[in-house]
């Protein structure tokens, strides 16, 4: 039995380092590495058996052709010359008649690898193919943070443990940051409060001292509100606003008038007396920490939602004390020098733009040209994306020609034309960055490729040659691309000790001390009075939302990542798609516990099961996790319900701004 080292691939902020028992070529067991300084020896209960994954008997392992209809899920089995050849004839025709921006390759994180996530950049760059606007996730989290802050870095997460009242705003950390439940258990040993700021009470909220519900998309509201009470009472750090903070003043005059904590009140549904504790508890912490999420971005306000946010701990001066602070995310993409591997610089001319929100539009309307081909990798747009009806439709058209390289049969791989079989993370190399902390990993392939299975780097360098694309670029391995990455290490990542990096070991970026009150802005201060953006100051701007009746949340769940492991009969086996309803709500619709119900809107219906629960407060719906169509009890999941319009900044999804009528489901 060896025990390698590798990283866990999924898009989760805790980039897990792994202990992997290998036997004859096989992974029989998978563990958190004890040396990881955030993974700390714990998994998730997804990856404590990622074997299960590896090793499925779902796994594909061969090229296929489609044979029945689109959607049918039915194939015959190619071999991988052919595949390259079906898919290269039809591009070339393509290209021919329409030019190359009528090829649209789709992909986001499904593996978080620098290498293999952007394998496909350097490729369809050279072709002139249409470009993916990725934005799918959270953008206007980004832009809200960086309203304020500009390019200030972030937070060591373990300030945490130094705080006194740290604060889950808008965060289901028990799912999707589980790692940060260490910290947050030190913390409290030493007396520290916990608040959950949430839509529901999610699982989380067993964690929490106090959970405090808000109307979906209000949150910008209820920051405000407790800046006029902080205002009021004169609550702020003076003397850190008047070293640090530009704005305070100008924002004083619109908090004081505009969000008295009745006005508030109205807004969030919170009452008035609570938001005035919030706010003085806030204010008198000695070190209050906010874990920021980012459901609550994804809203047609949502960047001005998280601006607000970041205004709190500007005017309590809680960047200036140990353990205090609010954590949005880092940007460790900066530490690499990934040019070598996106390779802007072969794009001839620019192509197309098309934003990743907005798949099921493009793919039904006759753009210049139309999209005659999609190339799908690490992702599954007819589970994931917005506006499922749409999206399907477009996946349906019978001249459009689609290709999806993945591991598994997804709901999307029914829909192609051509599947090419993909290795799991344990059969090929990568680097590995986080956006929940400053670990960084490299991994080299611990077990051979599964069946026929390929790298996404590999198979772009099997199309590169077939296309004729003659750079020796794509003669390389995913090896030559990673020691060429750290043969050349930017300034940050040369501070790590490289040797044990190059060895595979986990290592952290370095910060800078001091760099808690290091603004990079251009003013070098908190810009709460921002003058280069459209509204110098944040304020309050209303959620978009639909005509009907309940928001629906449509949020994470612990057993899946995004639409990934739905493979896993031991995750999924209980996993009815469930509607969580408050029961006075259930009470006036007239529906019960455990029948089967019907969500719906202007863009769809989708049938549920009913859970009856007081987690969830009245006029508001949670669907928790992206299910695969074959484990939903109608022909549709959640995402046929959301939307593809786009957030106030950074053209971001707004998956939890939407709003659904409930009806009892025929009796067929
Ligand atoms: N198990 C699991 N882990 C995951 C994922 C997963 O699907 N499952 N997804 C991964 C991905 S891609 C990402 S981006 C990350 C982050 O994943 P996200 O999907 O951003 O999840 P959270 O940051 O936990 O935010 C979700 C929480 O926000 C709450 N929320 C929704 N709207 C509002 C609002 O208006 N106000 C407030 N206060 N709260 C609101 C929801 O009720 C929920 O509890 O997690 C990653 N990890
Ligand atoms: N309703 C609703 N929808 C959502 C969200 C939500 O909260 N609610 N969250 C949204 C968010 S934040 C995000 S980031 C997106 C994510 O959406 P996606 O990026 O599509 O993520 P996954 O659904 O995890 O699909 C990843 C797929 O990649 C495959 N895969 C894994 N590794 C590899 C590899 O190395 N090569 C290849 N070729 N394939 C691989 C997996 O088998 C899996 O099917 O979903 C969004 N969709
Ligand atoms: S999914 Fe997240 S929590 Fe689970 S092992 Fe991977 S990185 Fe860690
Ligand atoms: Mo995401």
């Amino acid at each position: 039995m060896e025990v390698v080292r590798s990283v866990c691939p999924y898009d989760c902020p805790d980039a897990c380092g792994l202990l992997v028992l290998v036997k004859a070529g096989k992974v029989v067991k998978v563990q958190g590495d004890p040396d990881h300084t955030f993974t700390r020896g714990t998994l998730c209960p997804k990856m404590a058996h990622y074997e299960r994954t590896v090793h499925s008997p779902q796994r594909l392992t061969t090229p296929l052709r489609r044979r029945g209809a689109k959607g049918s899920g039915s194939f015959a089995p190619v071999s991988w010359d052919e595949a390259i050849a079906s898919i290269t004839t039809k591009w070339q025709a393509i290209i021919e008649q329409h030019g190359p921006e009528a090829i649209l390759p789709y992909s986001y994180a499904g593996t978080m690898g620098l290498v293999q996530r952007n394998a496909g950049h350097p490729f369809f760059y050279s072709l002139g193919a249409s470009q993916l606007e990725r934005t799918i996730c959270s953008p206007a989290k980004g832009c809200g943070w960086s309203a304020v802050m500009g390019q200030t870095m972030a937070l060591h997460t373990r300030e945490i443990h130094a705080s006194d009242l740290i604060i889950l705003w808008g965060l289901h950390a028990l799912a999707t940051n589980l790692h940060i439940m260490h910290d947050i258990r030190i913390a409290r040993k030493q007396g520290a409060r916990v608040w959950l700021i949430d839509t529901y009470e999610n699982p989380t909220a067993r964690a929490a001292d106090w959970l405090i519900v808000v109307r979906p998309g209000t949150d910008g509201a209820l920051a405000l509100g407790m800046l006029h009470v902080i205002a009021r009472e004169n609550l702020a750090d003076q003397d850190f606003v008047n070293r640090y903070v530009q704005g305070y003043e100008e924002l004083k005059a619109t908090v004081l008038p505009e969000y008295t904590p009745a006005a508030v009140s109205r807004i969030t549904g919170l009452a008035a007396a609570d938001i005035e504790e919030l706010a003085r508890l806030y204010a008198s912490a000695r070190a209050p920490y906010i874990q920021l999420g980012s459901g609550l971005s994804r809203y047609s306000n949502g960047a001005m939602t998280v601006r607000a946010i970041v205004c709190l701990p500007a005017v309590v001066g809680a960047w200036a004390k140990p353990g205090g602070g609010l954590f949005a995310g880092t940007s460790t993409g900066a530490a690499f020098d990934t040019q070598g591997v996106t390779r802007e610089d072969f794009i001839k001319k620019p192509a197309r733009i098309i934003n990743m929100n907005q798949l099921g539009q493009v793919l039904n309307e006759t753009g210049k040209p139309p999209v005659m081909s999609l190339y799908v990798y690490h992702s599954n747009p007819a589970a994931i994306a917005p506006d499922q009806n749409q999206v399907l439709a477009g996946l349906a058209r019978e001249d459009l020609f689609t290709v999806v390289h993945e591991r598994f049969l997804t709901d999307t791989a029914n829909y192609a034309d051509i599947v090419l079989p993909a290795t799991t993370s344990l059969e090929h190399s990568d680097i590995y960055r986080s956006y929940g902390h400053y670990g960084v990993q490299r991994a080299r392939a611990v077990i051979p490729a599964v069946g026929q299975a390929k790298s996404n780097w590999e198979v772009f360098c099997l199309l590169a040659a077939a296309m004729g694309l003659q750079q020796s670029f794509f003669a390389q391995s995913a090896d030559d691309l990673i020691d060429s990455m750290l043969a050349r290490p930017t300034a940050w990542l040369a501070g790590t000790p490289l040797a044990a990096l190059q060895a595979g070991f986990p290592v952290e970026l370095p910060l800078p001390a001091g760099y808690k009150t290091e603004f990079k802005t251009p003013s070098g201060k908190i810009e709460i009075l921002n003058t280069s953006q459209a509204e110098p100051l944040p304020r309050y701007t209303k959620p978009h939302g639909d005509k009907a009746g309940f928001w629906l949340i449509n949020a994470p769940d612990p057993r899946l990542l995004n639409s990934s492991f739905n493979e896993r009969e031991d995750l999924t086996r209980n996993g009815k798609m469930r509607l969580k309803m408050n029961p006075a709500d259930a009470g006036g619709q007239g529906l019960r516990d455990g029948q089967l119900v019907v969500a719906y809107n202007e863009r769809g219906e989708v049938a549920f099961t009913l859970e009856v629960s007081s987690a969830v407060p009245a006029g508001v719906v949670v669907g928790e996790g992206v299910w695969w169509l074959q484990h939903v009890p109608g022909s549709r999941s959640v995402n046929a319900l959301t939307s593809q319009r786009l957030t106030d900044q950074g053209r971001g999804s707004t998956f939890y701004d939407v709003k659904v009528n409930v009806r009892a489901a025929a009796v067929s």
